[in-house]
């Protein structure tokens, strides 16, 4: 997987397009699109749908996003570079407060801010706050309000149409794109309904330019970081209490070995010894399931055999202890 290093808006190199643009050089358009919204609504699955390949970990547990994460998609016509970013939601710790600041510094620069909900239920607070952050924008990108989870209603248009009317009613309608009641913006990333006609629709809200991107990158991350995502991932999956919220994953190695395969070592960080015990199980059942879910997962992502070596070690309330922040990567970048 061709992976580089993350990239700002700000820092992209816009020269040369506008002034394709402006010489009518090109009708390929290419822009970035951020895919904000509260936790659990989809955002990693319509990503993953929309590209057609897994670049983002997903599970039915909020917050399993923790940081920013580009995935381009590169057609004929266009390069759409697409932000992944974490469910915004009312922090209870140091971690809470870097998802939230991830996702809302997601929303400067880029050319169309795509806020994503769940039809499958009523606007909460966490969809105020975002509504809210959305009307106060000084710069006004592109916003475009689309529903998610759509196969969860039921056959009835009126459902659709109730929970259109409550979340578009949210917005400052001045000039806010929400495309009401043509069908368009209703989607199901699970099912795969509507995708075409949302990437027709974002693909013409970009400006005209060259791509930003080769054409054979479909992410900014590094594969060990998503590596560490796919691990943590199968934790949210399997493992069923409060655990996994209270988990982080480092790749201590990652090795190329020369029969082909990748050697990787990780380790499971959790906040207490009785969650130790949870994570690994009775005789290491647990952890065993973990890991061999994870594997599987990765070794998809590489196309390649992976030996994967999973360990669990405590570090007390991690979540509130800006070291340990920063040595999982959850930095803040101002
Ligand atoms: N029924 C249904 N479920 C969906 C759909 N899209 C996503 N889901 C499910 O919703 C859950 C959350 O999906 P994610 O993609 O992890 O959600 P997210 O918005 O990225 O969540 P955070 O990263 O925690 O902010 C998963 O169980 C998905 O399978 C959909 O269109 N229909
Ligand atoms: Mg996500």
């Amino acid at each position: 997987m061709a992976v580089a290093r993350w990239h700002s808006p700000h820092h992209r190199q816009s020269g040369s397009r506008e002034l394709q643009a402006k010489n009518g050089m090109t009708e390929h358009r290419s822009g970035f699109v951020s895919i904000i919204g509260r936790p659990n609504v989809g955002k990693s699955t319509l990503l993953n749908a929309l590209l057609g390949q897994k670049v983002a970990a997903v599970s039915p547990r909020p917050q399993t996003t923790r940081k920013r994460q580009l995935g381009i998609l590169t057609i004929e016509h266009a390069q759409v570079v697409f932000v992944d970013t974490p469910g915004i939601h009312n922090p209870h710790h140091k971690l809470g407060e870097f998802l939230n600041q991830e996702a809302e510094e997601s929303l400067q620069g880029v050319d169309v801010i795509l806020w994503l909900v769940d039809s499958s239920s009523a606007p909460t607070e966490d969809d105020i706050r975002i509504a809210d952050l959305l009307n106060k924008l000084p710069i006004r990108a592109h916003r475009l309000l689309v529903l998610n989870k759509i196969d969860t209603l039921s056959a009835e248009a009126e459902g659709e149409s109730v929970r259109v009317e409550a979340f578009s009613r949210l917005l400052n309608h001045a000039d806010v794109s929400t495309e009401l009641n043509t069908g368009a913006l209703k989607v199901s990333a699970t099912k795969r309904l509507g995708l075409d006609e949302l990437r027709e629709k974002l693909i013409s809200m970009l400006p005209e330019g060259p791509p930003d991107y080769p054409e054979e990158q479909v992410t900014d991350s590094y594969e060990r970081d998503i590596a560490a995502d796919l691990i943590r991932e199968s934790c949210l999956k399997i493992l069923r209490d409060e655990v996994p919220h209270s988990l982080a994953v480092r790749i201590d190695e990652f090795k190329e070995r020369e029969n082909g395969m990748a050697y990787i070592a990780a380790t499971i960080f959790v906040e207490r010894e009785s969650q130790k015990g949870i994570v690994i199980g009775e005789g290491g059942k647990m952890l065993k399931s973990i890991g061999s879910a994870a594997r599987k997962e990765i070794e998809e992502m590489g196309g390649r055999k992976v030996f994967l070596e999973v360990r669990v070690k405590v570090s007390k309330d991690w979540r509130d202890n800006q070291n340990m922040l920063n040595q999982f990567g959850y930095i803040k970048r101002k």
